[in-house]
């Protein structure tokens, strides 16, 4: 093998072992540049004899071509290797099943609170809406709470910075009773003959308001069982004889019924609040289960005040009845087992996903 065919066997050899582009630009200088071999072996022309030039330039020509052809080769090759890597980085294999969007589903409190209405409204009670930002009237005055309450501090109470036409400020509502106290305003509005009809005539059946008030709080506090924004359910039945008998009867069906327990036994605690008198808490006691022989708080109740039936446009001569109030928050961590309820408001999807 002649000094020629050595060259362009080294040159295959080089430019074979480029492993990328760059690395064959630098091969290729090498034997094709300015100063590569190739060039040298041009240069070396001018010693010879002018009758050995023209032979020479042919076999020089001859090789060049044939090192640029390994060179375009190899670039191809690169080429279509880097090509190839790509498309197989960026395949997509369309046989595979569609990525459907999961499906969403009821937040379990949104369960518990369906399931409260449809009790409650089995047993004829109307499901009341109202304002989440209210007046002071509507969250404190109206239910005999006094001026200097502490329900009314900062240290519970959340404030607007807003104050309503009575110079008081407006508040996120601790409770949902001003839903309550609106409703009856609304039906003594709505019923106003009936209710005149029944002022008139004792023998005429006084409308009753029978309402539950589901909705939203907001109290200052956060911790495993107390969370800034947590659910309340109230209810109210206020009549010419709706007595603490009825109160009791009518909790205890909701709550057998709400926990699917027929032998759930219930007792009811004096207490005191400001818009009931006598007020009670109710404990509910399971017979079986995990929690069975445990007393657990779940609401608290009483007669309505008679201040209170006032502020709602009724005479506390001729209505009287029962409230209570209830978290449905804490009926759900009871129904679930949950014993954290800042899991409820997380969004974490892979506790959130159990109760689909
Ligand atoms: C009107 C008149 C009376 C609602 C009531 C309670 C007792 C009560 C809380 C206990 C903790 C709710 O579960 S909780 O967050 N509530 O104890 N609420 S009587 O009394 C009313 C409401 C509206 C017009």
């Amino acid at each position: 093998m002649n000094e020629l065919d050595t060259l362009v066997d080294h040159a295959r050899t080089a430019f074979a072992q480029a492993a990328t582009p760059a690395d064959l630009e630098n091969a290729k200088a090498l034997f094709l540049g300015k100063s590569g071999r190739v060039t040298e072996l041009m240069k070396g022309m001018a010693q010879l004899p002018v009758e050995e030039k023209k032979a020479r330039g042919a076999a020089i020509n001859v090789a060049k071509q044939a090192i640029e052809a390994a060179l375009n080769a190899r670039r191809q090759a690169l080429a279509d290797a880097e090509l190839e890597a790509q498309l197989r980085a960026e395949a997509l294999d369309v046989s595979l099943p569609g990525r459907r969007r999961a499906g969403g589903g009821l937040h379990p409190v949104s369960r518990t609170l369906e399931r409260i209405e449809a009790i409650f409204a089995s047993m004829g009670f109307d499901v009341a809406d109202g304002p989440e930002v209210e007046s002071d009237w509507h969250s404190f005055t109206s239910l005999n709470n006094p001026p200097n309450h502490p329900a009314r501090s900062m240290q519970d109470t959340f404030y607007v910075d807003l104050n309503g036409e009575d110079g008081t400020p407006y508040n996120l509502r601790p409770h949902t009773s001003p839903m309550q106290v609106r409703y009856a305003h609304q039906q003594v509005k709505k019923l106003a003959a009936q209710f005149e009809a029944a002022e008139r005539d004792p023998n005429a059946s006084a409308p009753e308001i029978r309402v539950i008030a589901p909705g939203r709080t907001y109290r200052v506090d956060s911790d495993a069982t107390h969370s800034p924004m947590f659910h309340q359910c109230e209810g109210l039945w206020l009549g010419a004889n709706v007595s603490f008998k009825d109160l009791k009867v009518v909790f205890t069906d909701f709550c057998r019924t709400f926990f699917e327990s027929d032998d759930l036994v219930l007792r009811f605690r004096p207490s005191f609040f400001p818009f009931t008198e006598p007020s009670a808490e109710i404990d509910i006691q399971f017979q079986s289960g995990p929690l069975a022989g445990r007393w657990l708080e779940v609401a608290g109740s009483g007669q309505v005040h008679p201040n209170v039936v006032r502020n709602m446009g009724l005479d506390p001569e001729r209505y009287i009845g029962f409230a209570f109030g209830m978290g449905p928050d804490r009926l759900t961590m009871l129904r679930y087992g949950v014993n954290d309820l800042r899991l409820f408001f997380d969004g974490d999807l892979r506790f959130l996903s159990q109760f689909q």
